[in-house]
């Protein structure tokens, strides 16, 4: 299996955790978005988007959009799972996991970064607060949905991680790590992301794990 994938891309990070926890060996082909490589007609051709990630598992074919390869890897290796069995709780992780990866996430990519900056000529703060505000939305309406929520347990469902874990988890890292964003007001968020950070998965698909993330940021 290859991904192509960036150590600070997001999307890259949910695929490399739901490898990771399916125990499954894939080589890393790195492409910069900081560089545009993902403008390179070589990466064109197998991703017209010219998005990250990109998964190719055998011959292929490319695939491509973060939460349909994670549904691609949760019925071509089903164990272990990372969607519960019943269908209206596999509706509620799936709605948690959109919120902020079809909801929040849109707002932030380099793509739209560049048109503000480029197009609408928007200085750096006024930029900053753009993103700012699009993430702590993200994770204002993740909050409400899991502090109310009674099938919240030690994760975002229960007790077992899910793909509402893996896309919580890579959009606090973007908020907290990247972005300075204040996450006190969020503790139930807070705390799953905690209980996921103990676990080998999360941990080695880290960012600041991979083997071209740069030494300081
Ligand atoms: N919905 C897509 C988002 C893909 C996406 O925008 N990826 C970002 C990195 S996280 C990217 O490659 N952006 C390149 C650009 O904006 O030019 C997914 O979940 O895979």
């Amino acid at each position: 299996m290859k991904l192509y994938t960036w150590w600070r891309s997001q999307a890259s990070f949910r695929v490399r955790i739901a490898l990771r926890f399916k125990g499954l060996d894939v080589e890393m082909l790195f492409v910069d978005l900081s560089k545009d490589e993902q403008l390179d007609a070589n990466y064109r051709a197998i991703n017209p988007e010219m998005v990250l990630p990109t998964l190719i598992d055998g011959d292929g074919p490319p695939l491509v959009q973060s939460l349909s390869i994670l549904e691609y890897l949760e019925e071509r290796y089903p164990e272990p799972r990372l969607l519960p069995m019943e269908p209206q709780a596999r509706a509620h992780v799936r709605a948690l996991a959109q919120t902020v990866a079809a909801d929040a996430h849109p707002f932030i990519v380099p793509r739209v970064r560049k048109y503000l900056q480029q197009e609408l000529a928007l200085d750096e703060p006024t930029r900053m607060k753009w993103l700012q505000y699009w993430l702590d939305s993200g994770t204002r309406i993740i909050e409400e949905q899991l502090s109310r929520d009674s099938r919240t347990g030690r994760f975002c469902y229960g007790d077992a991680p899910t793909i509402a874990d893996i896309c919580l988890v890579a959009h606090l890292t973007s908020a907290k790590m990247l972005y300075d964003c204040n996450l006190t007001p969020y503790p139930t968020a807070q705390r799953i992301f905690e209980t996921c950070m103990q676990l080998d998965a999360f941990i080695n698909a880290h960012p600041l794990q991979q083997p071209d993330a740069p030494k300081t940021i």
